[in-house]
């Protein structure tokens, strides 16, 4: 039994929920609400996964967490396409591309999305009762970064810093995909990680990232990504609110 948990318009959980529908993996759905009632936030929940946050993947009683962990984990123990390439020097590479999408992509984007999404999301609570919700996080690094941020907010220079850093992932991936149609070469893990930041960008705006014609190979990367039927149906999942 593999139980995914998720929400419809999470990057990590389409990360997941990509790597399911290429693998033709059968999975059950529980949807999480992170938005209004931040069922992340719930005690069963962070028992399942402390950070608390989505997506995490439940394989016959065992957890696991972290999406790039879960897409990795999904690969190993399944049937289906091989999305690791072969040769070691390769899957070193495709690990450390996963890094960077994780750490220097999400890590951007999660502080660019915090004006733009997250503050209107919270908008109707107290500050108290933000606060009292950061503190059920469970991971202190996070629960620290989002205690800074209530405190501070997030100044338009570290937003130019942050769409600086995206701007430097996206000139390695067209130098990458010089001569090939994906970044390893075959299609892989990698792909995968990054496709769901690629339409996070053009969601949150950021035109001069999401405007392509300073990077044709990448351009060309992200049609065919949004072409592939296993993409398709990831961002085909429905809000169950709407
Ligand atoms: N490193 C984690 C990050 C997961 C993450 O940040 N998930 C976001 C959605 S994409 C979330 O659950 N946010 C809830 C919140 O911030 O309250 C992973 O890759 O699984």
């Amino acid at each position: 039994m593999l139980t995914l948990y998720h929400f419809w318009s999470s990057t990590c959980s389409r990360r997941v929920r990509i790597c399911l529908a290429e693998k033709a993996i059968e999975w059950q759905s529980h949807h999480i609400d992170i938005t209004k009632k931040m069922e992340n936030l719930e005690p069963w929940y962070l028992a399942l996964n402390p950070n608390g946050v989505v997506p995490a993947l439940e394989h016959d009683g065992n957890v696991v967490i972290e999406s790039n962990v879960i897409i990795q984990y999904l690969d190993d123990a399944f049937a289906g396409a091989s999305l690791t390439p072969e040769d070691p020097l390769k899957r070193a590479k495709m690990r450390e591309m996963l890094d960077k999408f994780e750490h220097v992509v999400h890590a951007n984007i999660n502080l660019i999305s915090y004006n733009r999404r997250h503050v209107p999301r919270v908008s109707h609570l107290s500050e108290g009762a933000q606060r009292d919700l950061i503190l059920r996080i469970g991971n202190p690094d996070r629960r620290q970064r989002m205690l800074e941020r209530l405190a501070a907010g997030v100044s338009a220079e570290a937003e130019v810093r942050a769409e600086a850093r995206l701007a430097d992932i996206l000139d390695e991936m067209e130098v990458m995909l010089e001569g090939r149609d994906w970044l390893l070469g075959a299609f892989s893990l990698a792909d995968i990680s990054i496709a769901p930041f690629l339409e996070r960008m053009e969601a949150n705006g950021l035109d001069r990232l999401a405007d392509f014609s300073a990077r044709p190979r990448l351009g060309a990367w992200w049609q065919n990504m949004q072409a592939r039927a296993g993409v398709i149906e990831a961002f085909a999942f429905p809000n169950p609110d709407a």
